[in-house]
């Protein structure tokens, strides 16, 4: 079984990433209006305690699990302070506070699943005025990039939100706006938040003495079960990627599969990646066979687009994706996780490399995005890597094709003269939806990437 992870409802992908949203309470829950028997008057009342809820943070999210709860009951919580940490399908994600006050009442603890829409602590705030908090930015990766200001109001649905991911500053729209008012680089500022956030006394603190030196370590989400072998049965709670795995592979079920098996002789592609490795060292790049693995296969998708489609949900049409953006499964140590390079069939071996590696790298810290998550429309797992010679794959939904490529081995082979000679050989194991992909066809594709790889020269002659 690949071990994959739905990033929406229909959207391959999978979690573990770290991408951090703060999540404030909507404005109108700051202001109770007063109602007189159905009589509205224009002024506010300001209500002391306010329940600060799990707004929806998108993509269709309606549960989380509670990974970390950062306060108590009693305690004094700032502006921007961590809440609690939470897991959802597709990132983990750190809640900050948007006000100031008296933490009243927590309704959740480690482990639990809070729902979308209800309230995760209560807080007694002073008068502060919260109208001064200015608007969140939209859930995307690239908060920073964004021209237009945003807005200063908070609409009730929308959250606060600030996502950190691959190489941008993690900051809140406050302080967002602070650095641009102050024409300040974001980046520049030393970042004293978890998982390196920018917080407002960061940014106040540059504009007042300049660059200090911090260090700040990211965090990394463990979320595998650490117990030594007990002699006794342990009953542990179906929790972190594990469940995502659940929901995601019970979904695959549903798809009737089929595997096709075959082997690739890979000495002529050992031999042209060890006489390219010290261009790629060059070049920062580390070159392993998964580049040309990932642009075979994207060339191989040119010939057979059906592989890269996704079916749609009533089954009336198929849509044939685009772009190839190759997922890798990737063993991180949070987890298994499917991040896809974006538009293959545009990229160069050394280019495809470059994407591997920084997705590996990210990979490793637990920092892995939405943007990276999301959108795969073919998967390769190199279970070859950690060992084993043939795997069953299962597809990755909405994807359509999957393929798991083995170790490569020393074996015995017939030459065309008859001798037995030692290759190096690879098996790869593909698996397709059967509601559209015939057997022909997976073949005639398995074919195509097996000469890409045993004649890697006639790669660039399908390359642009
Ligand atoms: N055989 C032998 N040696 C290999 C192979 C195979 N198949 N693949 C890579 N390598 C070599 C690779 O070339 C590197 O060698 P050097 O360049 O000489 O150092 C070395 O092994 C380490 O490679 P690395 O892992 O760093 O990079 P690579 O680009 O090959 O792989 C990765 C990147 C992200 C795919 C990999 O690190 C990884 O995480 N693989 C595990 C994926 C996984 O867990 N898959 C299981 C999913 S469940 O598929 C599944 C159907 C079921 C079983």
């Amino acid at each position: 079984m690949l071990r994959t992870f739905a990033a929406r409802r229909h959207t391959p992908c999978s979690l573990a990433s770290a991408s951090k949203l703060s999540v404030g309470l909507p404005k109108t829950s700051r202001l109770a209006f007063g109602v007189n028997r159905g009589f509205r008057t224009h002024h506010p009342v300001l209500e002391p305690i306010k329940p600060f809820l799990l707004t929806d943070i998108g993509e269709g999210i309606a549960e989380v699990e509670v990974l970390k709860v950062a306060v108590k009951e009693g305690d004094t919580i700032n502006e921007f302070d961590p809440v609690c940490e939470v897991q959802s399908d597709k990132a983990t994600v750190e809640i900050t506070s948007r006000f100031s006050g008296t933490v009243k009442k927590v309704h959740y603890n480690v482990g639990d699943i809070a729902i979308v829409g209800k309230p995760l602590i209560d807080i007694d705030t002073p008068d502060a005025d919260a109208e001064d908090i200015p608007a969140p930015d939209t859930p995307t990766e690239n908060t920073q990039s964004k021209a237009t200001p945003q807005p200063e109001a908070v609409p009730s649905s929308t959250p606060a939100v600030t996502v950190e991911t691959s190489g941008k500053v993690l900051a809140t729209p406050a302080v967002r706006r602070i650095a641009r008012e102050n024409n300040v680089d974001l980046a520049r500022v030393p970042a004293t938040g978890k998982g390196g956030r920018v917080l407002k006394g960061d940014i106040l603190r540059f504009l007042k003495e300049g660059p200090t030196e911090v260090s700040s370590q990211p965090d990394t989400l463990q979320s595998r079960p650490q117990s030594e072998a007990a002699a006794e049965d342990q009953v542990v709670p179906v929790r972190g990627l594990m469940r995502t795995m659940i929901k995601t592979m019970t979904a695959a079920t549903a798809v009737p599969h089929f595997g096709l098996d075959e082997e690739v002789e890979m000495d002529r592609l050992m031999e042209v990646r060890t006489g390219l490795k010290g261009m790629a060292q060059e070049r920062s790049v580390k070159l392993t066979f998964m580049p040309f693995f990932i642009k075979a296969a994207s060339l191989a998708l040119k010939q057979y687009p059906i592989l890269n489609s996704q079916l749609s949900n009533d089954q009336q049409t198929v849509v044939y994706k685009g772009a190839h953006n190759i997922g890798v499964a990737m063993d991180t140590p949070s987890g298994l996780i499917v991040p896809n390079i974006k538009d293959v069939q545009r990229l160069s071996i050394m280019e495809v490399a470059g994407e591997l590696n920084r997705l590996q790298q990210l990979g490793k810290e637990g920092k892995l995005g939405t943007q990276d998550l999301t959108g795969g429309t073919f998967t390769i797992s190199n279970i070859g890597v950690i060992g084993g010679t043939y795997a069953r794959p299962v597809v990755n939904l909405p994807e359509v094709c999957i393929g798991a490529v083995g170790s490569i081995r020393k074996m015995p082979r017939f030459a065309e003269d008859g001798s037995v000679v030692p290759r190096s050989i690879m098996c790869v194991s593909w698996s397709a939806d059967h509601r559209i992909i015939d057997g022909a066809t997976m073949g005639r594709f398995s074919n195509a990437f097996k000469r890409y790889l045993e004649d890697p020269n006639s790669m660039l002659v399908d390359m642009k």
